[in-house]
């Protein structure tokens, strides 16, 4: 990057926030841009802590201890054949396992007898989770039912696990999945009640040798869960909860294909939401107040926030400092690209000094809409880094960010841009 362009970097050293608190901006608008990008900001501050908390819930000895660890794929919590090894010391003190960002709620066991602290306790457990998974173990009784009501009603999705599989038939369990779906139709959804078995009892295997001799030996069976897994999955993923629980060590343990290329997909996804959002509010706030041409570049470069925000929901957090060396790596790309473009915005600018008759929306508008799709273009640009693992690979910045520039289609994108923009700007003056 040229002298002149550090120099750009360094002088509009100014973020959103910055933008957002000019007064040539109506405050409504200011208003409405501020709350779209806390919105982002949050968004991916809790994609950062990849924070889930997946509560287990349900009678005692039904198993959710087991089913937990069944999950994480190790021991980590305590089991036991005898009813209430899960102690109820305090429910403040509920045994609690951390697993790289999915925090695993172990609950003790709802018992029949103690009403009102059983409704507590469900309430606690509600309040504390993304996701509570319902343990049962065969058919579901009254105080169960009522238990998963102020689980619901509290607004948190609930899954119903059939668990100990092993121990029926496949026409018990058939009949049993049955029973609870009908019993449990105006709580959980049929397909949320699946049939699972956390830690199934080794099978006996007898074998017969040629001498007609019995032998007779054990045979260690592996946790059925994966139906629940994809259940878990797919609930997050209509909470929009996917990317913090693919990237937890709840799923870790098993990164098939299948979950790598859902992961490319869900990051894809936020990741557009952040630029679309980072894109609109700095189209606005030019619109509203154009910058001079020799700025547009540099404001296009104080994305450092965006920058900031795309690596975190690429898993790889940058500070503002490696943030803004990222940007002016891709500026200076940006800037020996983009002639056409700029020569476009010259012309705007020039119409705009020239022309008194031309109205300051019209100009503004094309400024905005191009910084809109600058800001876009230096967002992809820095994704690419991010989903090559911090790196431009064998192809350059270069080659990258041009490839990056031919792929869009600038016609649309500034269209789009245009409308946004004066969506935006309606809707904020209503
Ligand atoms: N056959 C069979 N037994 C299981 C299965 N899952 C758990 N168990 C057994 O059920 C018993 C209770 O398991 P826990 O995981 O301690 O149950 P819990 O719900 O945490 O119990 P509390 O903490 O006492 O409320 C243990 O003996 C487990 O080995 C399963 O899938 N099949
Ligand atoms: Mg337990």
């Amino acid at each position: 990057m040229t002298e002149d362009g550090q120099e750009h970097l360094l002088s509009a050293s100014r973020n959103l926030r910055d933008l957002l608190a000019d007064s040539s901006i109506p405050a409504d608008v200011r208003e409405e841009l501020e709350a779209d990008y806390q919105q982002v900001e949050a968004m991916t501050e809790k994609l950062a802590r990849g924070e889930i908390h997946l509560a287990v819930f349900g009678k005692v000895s039904a198993g959710k201890s087991s089913l937990l660890n069944a999950l994480v794929g190790k021991a980590v919590f305590s089991v036991s054949p005898l009813h209430g090894e899960t102690r109820q010391a305090q429910t403040a003190r509920w045994d609690e396992g951390q697993a790289g960002g999915v925090h695993l709620i172990d609950t003790p066991g709802i018992n029949e007898l103690d009403g009102e602290q059983r409704e507590k306790l469900a309430f606690e457990v509600a309040e504390r989770s993304d996701l509570v998974i319902f343990v049962l173990d065969g058919d579901i009784s009254e105080s169960e039912v009522n238990a998963m009501r102020i689980v619901t009603e509290a607004h948190r999705p609930v899954i119903a696990a059939l668990n100990k599989t092993d121990r029926y038939t496949p026409e018990e369990q058939a009949q049993l999945l049955t029973a609870l779906r009908e019993r449990c139709r105006d709580l959980v959804k049929p397909e949320n009640i699946v049939p699972v078995a956390a830690s199934p009892r080794p099978q006996l295997v007898v074998t017969v040798d040629e001498n007609g001799l019995e032998t007779e030996s054990q045979r260690l069976r592996e946790p059925q869960i994966q139906q629940l897994k994809e259940r878990i999955w797919r609930v997050l993923e209509a909470e929009g909860k996917t990317l913090a629980a693919l990237n937890a060590a709840l799923f870790a343990g098993k990164l098939t294909d299948q979950v790598a290329a859902r992961m490319v997909k869900a990051r894809r996804q936020i990741a557009e939401k952040v630029l679309r959002s980072y894109s609109l509010t700095k189209g606005v706030a030019v619109a509203l107040n154009p910058v001079p041409v020799a700025d547009l570049l540099a404001a296009a470069a104080l994305d450092v926030a965006l920058v900031v925000q795309l690596s975190r929901v690429y898993g790889l957090p940058m500070g503002r400092h490696e943030s803004g060396k990222l940007l002016a790596t891709i500026m200076g790309q940006l800037a020996a690209l983009m002639g056409a473009v700029w020569g476009v915005n010259l012309v705007s600018s020039a119409l705009k000094t020239v022309s008194v008759g031309l109205s300051v929306a019209v100009t503004g508008m094309a400024q905005g809409a191009l910084a809109y799709y600058a800001t876009y273009l230096v967002g992809r640009s820095a994704e690419a880094y991010l989903v090559n693992g911090k790196s431009w690979g064998s192809n350059g910045p270069k080659q990258t960010v041009r490839a990056i520039l031919d792929s869009l289609d600038r016609t649309s994108i500034l269209a789009d841009a245009r409308d946004q923009i004066s969506s935006r700007l309606k809707s904020a003056s209503r």
